[in-house]
């Protein structure tokens, strides 16, 4: 298969070598009350992409690939968040601490559960991640390697954040990586605009970008 308008170049990948990678749609970061909106964001902006979310995911699974979401989530007591990363700034709302839907982003809770919009099948892979990179402490990497996968196609939130950072660790992996342009979104729309960039900036540097309609083509 191959995405021939993907940016820089033609982004060829072959099905059954790629996942689909979901980085954090959870209601922490995408519903109002939860993380996202305790650091002061507009969490409505991140909303608009869930159709786009749906429509690749929905096409994805029809074509038999593997799907893997992740969750920003810290375990209970808390032993997997340095203290750095919690008491970092000054939020409304502190990791652990209770908030309208539960403990902040902390495994189980509600908050904590990707959105109902695009919740993960029993057959697909569902992470919890302490860090804000997908590769970080989580078994990621023998899993896609166990299955054979050398591509990445990457959505979610936010783009200069949790699914940059899960992009430069899957690259440095080896990983040939795609961002859905259309399928991410920032509280900072030209974080966003900034980071899509400087992804395929120098030749691909980091990996591709294309839309989710360029993607559905290739898949079509
Ligand atoms: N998932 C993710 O991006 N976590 C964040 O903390 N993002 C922010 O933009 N804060």
């Amino acid at each position: 298969m191959q995405i021939p308008d993907a940016l820089p170049f033609p982004f060829e990948f072959q099905l059954p070598r790629s996942a689909l990678v979901i980085i954090d749609m959870q209601r922490d970061f995408v519903e109002p009350g939860g993380f996202g909106e305790s650091l002061g964001n507009d969490v409505s902006l991140l909303r608009a992409i869930i159709p786009s979310c749906q429509q690749v995911l929905a096409a994805w699974r029809e074509a038999g690939g593997l799907v893997v979401h992740t969750r920003e989530a810290h375990a209970p007591d808390l032993s997997d968040c340095p203290p750095a990363k919690r008491q970092r700034g000054n939020p409304a709302l502190r990791i652990g601490d209770p908030g309208p839907m539960g403990r902040i982003l902390v495994a189980g809770e509600p908050g904590n559960a990707i959105i109902p919009e695009l919740a993960p099948r029993p057959d697909e892979i569902a992470l919890d991640k302490p860090g804000k990179g997908a590769f970080h402490a989580t078994p990621l990497h023998a899993l896609l390697q166990q299955a054979g996968v050398s591509h990445l196609v990457f959505m979610g939130v936010t783009t200069e954040v949790c699914v940059q950072t899960s992009m430069r660790e899957a690259n440095d992996r080896g990983y040939e990586c795609l961002l859905l342009e259309d399928c991410t979104e920032s509280y900072f729309p030209q974080f966003k605009a900034a980071a899509v960039e400087m992804l395929r900036a120098q030749g691909a540097i980091v990996g591709w970008t294309a839309t989710s309609a360029q993607l559905l083509r290739a898949l079509a």
